[in-house]
């Protein structure tokens, strides 16, 4: 098929233009963790299933992906699976407690290259199926964006084996063992690059990395371990020709840093405001972000004048894509998000 073609068929997204800063009719939204327990019609089914049986069947995850698109307008559906869940394929043994915990830890070089490479057609089968199910019954055609977390927050998890606020045996790695934590850092990147690009062939429209993890770092450790390896997988998948999207948790002092990624969007959280942000990425970045998830607690006409806060600090420079600067909260009423996502579309 010639180029051309393939391009007429994909239909107009407010989402995906916006991710190539072309301008648009309405300012698109989607929220970090749209799918999950603030919806009743997710809890009843998490009732019934765990995490990681819904994670693992394809017609479940691609139910529970599709509720937050039937419930809301929102512009973009997000796979639902976790960022662990490409390593428990790979035979890291892991329990989602609800977050996840790494049975043995990985420190060692042995370890590290006893870590066999990832097969995703082979290692995680129903998350390629749960992409053909969504794109084949999403509500409005809303483009998916499938996942991954960026090398160095995976490898924080895997050193740690739980999350933690400090995650001190991770940055402890980085220091007293970083042939080790390069080494497990590009295996992680070779990882991720494969999953997207699975994810991309099976259908997903966008590809987002998290760097959840990324405010642990000072700019000489992220500039010597975290960016090389982000530089790594997005490399790869640059050839795919789809929206390459990385969010960057508490990533303001890393932004100059960040500027010279070649990544379409940059997502933020809430602590810097989008014109600060936008300066420091340059005219060649869209960007993503960045209410402050308690802002759905407050009263409408508080969460209001917080959202066209983001809206005028966004400004109308083509290449911004609202939405939370973190995962929504697990007791946030859904009504909140109606109001906001109407907020948003009725200020373009
Ligand atoms: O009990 C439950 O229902 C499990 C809770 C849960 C859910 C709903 C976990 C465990 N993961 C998920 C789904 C999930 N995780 C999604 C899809 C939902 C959506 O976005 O609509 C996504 C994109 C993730 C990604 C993820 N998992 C990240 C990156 C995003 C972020 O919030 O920074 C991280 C850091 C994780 C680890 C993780 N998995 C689960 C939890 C509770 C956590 C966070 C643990 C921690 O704070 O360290």
């Amino acid at each position: 098929m010639s180029e051309r073609g393939a391009e007429t068929r994909v239909p107009a997204s407010a989402f995906l233009a916006a991710c190539r800063r072309q301008s648009v009719a309405h300012r698109p939204i989607w929220i970090m963790r749209q799918a999950g327990r603030y919806l009743p019609e997710y809890r009843e089914l998490r009732s019934k299933v765990d995490f990681e049986t819904l994670t693992r069947t394809p017609e479940l995850a691609a139910e529970v992906t599709l509720q937050p698109l039937r419930r809301f307008e929102l512009d973009a559906a997000i796979l639902f699976s976790d960022i662990m869940t490409p390593l428990q394929g790979m035979g890291v043994g892991l329990t989602f407690e609800p977050a996840p915990v790494v049975r043995v830890p990985v420190r060692t070089r042995a370890q590290i290259e006893a870590l066999p490479t990832l097969e995703p057609a082979r290692d995680v089968p129903f998350v390629l199926e749960t992409i053909r199910l969504v794109r084949r019954s999403v509500p409005r055609a809303a483009p998916l964006i499938g996942f991954a977390g960026a090398p160095f927050t995976l490898l924080c998890y895997l050193v740690c084996g739980r999350p933690s606020k400090e995650f001190a045996p991770a940055r402890t790695f980085l220091f007293a063992q970083p042939q080790e934590a390069e080494r497990l850092l590009m295996r992680l990147a070779d990882a991720m690059a494969a999953y997207l690009t699975a994810q991309a062939a099976a259908g997903a429209q966008a590809l987002m990395l998290f760097e959840s993890w990324a405010g642990l770092l000072g700019v000489r450790e992220y500039t010597r371990f975290a960016l090389p390896a982000v530089r790594h997988t997005l490399a790869a998948l640059k050839p795919l020709g789809v929206p390459l999207i990385y969010y960057l948790n508490q990533g303001s002092a890393l932004l100059r840093t960040v500027a010279g990624l070649e990544v379409d969007v940059v997502g933020v959280d809430w602590r810097s405001p989008l014109s600060e942000v936008r300066a420091l990425l340059g005219p060649d970045k869209a960007v993503q972000g960045n209410l402050d998830p308690a802002a759905l607690f407050a009263p409408p006409e508080e969460l209001t004048r917080a959202a066209a806060g983001v809206l005028t600090e966004a400004g109308n420079a083509p290449g911004h894509i609202f939405n939370l600067g973190h995962g929504i909260w697990p007791d946030t009423d859904p009504d909140a998000v109606a109001r906001l996502v109407d907020f948003v579309h009725e200020h373009p």
